[in-house]
């Protein structure tokens, strides 16, 4: 694929999980990219909310995809994830692994059940448990719940395929947008003793080479 690509740009912070997602999609294609990391200020050259970013992203948030080849800047990980899907996947390897209109939902409903519900329920647990200026205990019981139902949601679908995916069949897109936010779980301060499927699949994820290279070009590390 790389050859005739000119290398796409991928707006990230180092450590926030959503970039990770379209990193692992672009590295499965192997379509070549750079990676451009951001800080959490508004800070006008370097913050996500500052000048400079806003001009590619008015959400000020990461990631954000800029396309050379096509012209084309997307936000939001889900759209940055579906356009690599359209232009960059025309075999389809990382979608919906069946042409049924079923498989097209259950492609759609996992993916937007991570992009609304399992992400931000995690992302708020993180919120209260580390960076809430005062402590609320109420709040952070009641985002661990809810993390805990995704998980509990996560680890049926995944006896149903044997959890070496989540759709079944093979490996997708779905995958790569929940893998980040589960492998934070202990950083949100969860456990997986009582899931040993996402468990399982969570230890084929991590150790598969597009998500490893991944990690390795947003975090430096694997
Ligand atoms: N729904 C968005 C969420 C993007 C998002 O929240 N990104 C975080 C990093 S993982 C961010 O940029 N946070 C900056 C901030 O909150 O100011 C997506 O899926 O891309």
């Amino acid at each position: 694929m790389a050859a005739h690509i000119k290398p796409l740009v991928l707006h990230a912070h180092a450590t926030g999980p959503n970039p990770i997602k379209v990193a692992i999609a672009l590295e499965s294609l192997k379509v070549p990219f750079v990676v451009k990391h951001w800080d959490f200020s508004d800070d006008p050259n370097t913050g996500v909310k500052g000048a400079m970013f806003l001009k590619i992203n008015e959400n000020g948030r990461v990631p954000a995809l800029e396309d050379p080849n096509t012209g084309i800047v997307s936000w939001e990980s889900g759209a940055c994830i579906n356009y690599i899907r359209r232009v960059y996947d025309k075999g389809n390897t990382i979608g919906p692994p069946g042409d049924s209109a079923q498989d097209l939902v259950d492609f759609e409903k996992w993916e937007y059940f991570l992009l609304t519900t399992l992400g931000p329920m995690t992302g708020q647990t993180n919120w209260f448990r580390h960076y809430h200026p005062q402590k609320n205990e109420d709040a952070l019981k009641r985002y661990e719940a809810q993390t805990y139902r995704c998980y509990d949601v996560l680890e049926e679908q995944l006896k149903k395929t044997g959890a070496t995916s989540i759709l079944g069949a093979r490996v997708t897109a779905v995958d790569y947008h929940f893998e980040p936010w589960v492998r934070q779980y202990s950083f949100a301060g969860l456990s997986l003793d009582r899931y040993p499927l996402i468990a399982k699949w969570l230890g084929i994820m991590e150790t598969r080479e597009e998500v490893r290279e991944a990690y390795y070009k947003i975090k430096g590390s694997k």
